[in-house]
């Protein structure tokens, strides 16, 4: 073909979950032509994956939602202060069809490669049915926890029961009433697992390799007066999501804990208790910052637990340690440590017991300490709740190539961005949240809009302008780079094994990969950026 052949699209967005679909919608408004790919069958991405048994999400949908358009918000109605996963695909499908989204979107299909061809300024795209296609822009709207990880286990293979994993849960046919069931992972998905299905189950057991702190939810269905309330308010609440570090408004403190007296400081963590939720941490000004501060907030909450559970020991194997408050992502639960009082429940700690493989017909532990030997364990049913792949696993899960070499190597020792949204020698590519970007810290939905809409507004600059090719100059993304670490080393957030340090995953980089400035913060710096007619970013014409 010959080089000077228009791309067959303007952009291709790889994912149709929350980011990709209003991405779509935001570039046909700039008359682009758009092809989404996306991997499942429907839209909706994190909620068309995660089906399992009480899925949830952990913000409040008055804030996990999309701001974008008034009719939007106004027509939809939530039904519970927190949705559950059906109504968060539902909602999905409604955006979808309300926009007419359907028609530019592949479904059941994933982008396997990306090459840039630095002659044309074009991505050629690559699909796992074969299919080539040329592109100005890629973005990735392919989610921060989508690629599941999937352990092994000695004699997994050999285990005859069913294995499920809440991050690819079927559609349908699962039935776990009267079953014997074991749960491996005690994160947000565990957690609500486990919650969602003790009462049904004939036996659970948990095997837990970290205890997690968790805040309760007090969810509760939303009335009509509710409802009307966050509808009159929307425009002062979204305005206020903006502004938030977290990109949610839970009144952040800006009153440090060493400002407090001592009589103070049991009725802050209570009121942040009783409001409940992720706020929980800002309850002081530097809960992250301050050593002092964070064994607070886990003394409050550890005694949150004690309080909650029956047997003594089994709530002090429930509570978490060795790591501060918030390093690892906090879950958010409605009557987690309740469970644990029940008789079809039992905890196995597998700091204690660890496992040792699977048989035909079960799990099998170290036995309980002074026993000696092993221990077998019966289940019908594993669920396997052990996390994602964060942040980089579906940028690395493509093979993207220029003729700088793969972006695989380039990130071999953690990612390197500029502003969690462009790769330097990857042109015409973004990622919407991506890594060194505040947004898994954060209300996903408003994290993805701004992104959506920075990326949106700088297409439409260039399309102004007639330049083709835009990439961040290198000193940029150094200089990103060492403020988002610099940035992480003054907090407290490298001391826990956590996703965010990319530690789940054996043999991953450790490098703190969430930008951890405050997501307020993060939007003033960038839109001095675009003040700054985009400093940092290079544009240029096809010659
Ligand atoms: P998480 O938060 O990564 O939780 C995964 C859990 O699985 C966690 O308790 C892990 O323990 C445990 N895990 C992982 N691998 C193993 C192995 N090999 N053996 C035993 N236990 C293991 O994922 P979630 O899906 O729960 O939540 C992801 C996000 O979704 C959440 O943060 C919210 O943002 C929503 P570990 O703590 O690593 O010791």
């Amino acid at each position: 073909a010959p080089e000077t052949q228009t791309p067959d699209y303007d952009a291709v967005i790889v994912g149709a979950g929350f980011s990709g679909m209003y991405q779509l919608h935001r570039l046909r408004q700039l008359g682009m032509r758009v092809r989404v790919i996306e991997a499942g069958d429907d839209v909706g991405g994190t909620w068309y994956w995660n089906r399992y048994p009480g899925a949830r999400v952990d913000i409040e949908s008055r804030h996990y939602s999309y701001s974008f358009d008034d009719e939007l918000q106004q027509e939809w109605d939530w039904s519970e202060r927190y949705a559950a996963q059906p109504e968060l695909l539902d909602y999905a499908r409604h955006v979808a069809d309300r926009f007419d989204l359907h028609r530019d979107i592949t479904f059941g299909t994933r982008v396997s490669a990306l090459d840039w061809q630095d002659r044309q300024h074009a991505w050629t795209v690559t699909t796992d049915s074969g299919e080539r296609l040329s592109s100005r822009f890629v973005i990735l709207a392919t989610g921060c926890l989508s690629v599941p990880q999937e352990p092994t286990f000695d004699g997994l293979d050999e285990f005859r029961g069913e294995v499920l994993y809440t991050s690819r849960w079927p559609h349908e046919g699962v039935d776990l009433s009267g079953k014997r069931v074991a749960v491996i992972g005690t994160g947000s998905s565990g957690l609500q697992t486990i919650t969602a299905i003790a009462p049904e189950v004939a036996s659970l057991t948990v095997l837990q390799r970290t205890p997690n702190f968790a805040i309760p939810a007090h969810n509760h269905p939303l009335t009509d007066d509710d409802r009307a309330w966050i509808k009159e308010n929307y425009p002062q609440l979204r305005g206020q999501d903006f502004e938030s570090a977290l990109d949610f408004y839970v009144d952040d403190s800006q009153v440090l804990f060493a400002e407090h007296d001592e009589a103070e400081i049991d009725a802050v963590l209570e009121e942040r208790w009783r409001r409940g939720g992720l706020g929980y941490t800002r309850a002081f000004a530097d809960s992250l910052l301050s050593a002092e501060a964070n064994a607070r907030l886990a003394d409050f909450a550890r005694a949150k637990i004690r309080e909650r559970v029956a047997d003594e020991k089994l709530a002090q194997k429930l509570m978490p340690f060795d790591y501060p408050v918030g390093a690892k992502r906090m879950c958010v639960d409605t009557g987690y440590f309740e469970v644990y009082n029940r008789d079809n429940v039992r905890l196995i700690d597998i700091g204690e017991q660890p496992i040792e493989g699977f048989t035909a017909s079960g799990i099998v532990v170290r036995a309980p300490e002074g026993r000696g030997g092993r221990e077998e364990i019966d289940v019908d049913v594993v669920v396997m709740a052990t996390g994602f792949d964060a942040m980089t696993g579906a940028v690395d899960a493509i093979d993207i190539t220029s003729d700088a070499g793969s972006l695989r190597d380039k990130w071999q020792d953690g990612p390197r961005t500029y502003l969690g949204l462009m790769t330097a020698d990857y042109p015409n590519l973004f990622t919407i949240t991506g890594p060194q970007s505040p947004s898994v810290l954060t209300n996903m939905m408003t994290s993805i809009e701004y992104h959506v809409d920075f990326i949106s507004r700088m297409l439409e600059k260039m399309t102004a302008e007639g330049t083709t090719q835009v990439a961040p100059r290198p000193e940029a993304e150094e200089h990103w780079v060492n403020l988002t670490n610099d940035l992480g080393a003054l907090t407290l957030m490298p001391k826990a094994q956590s996703w965010y340090m990319g530690a789940n995953i054996p043999g991953k980089p450790q490098a703190l990969m969430p930008f951890v400035g405050g997501s307020h913060v993060y939007i003033n710096y960038c839109e001095g950026i675009v003040v700054g007619n985009y400093h940092g970013f290079a544009f240029g014409k096809v010659s």
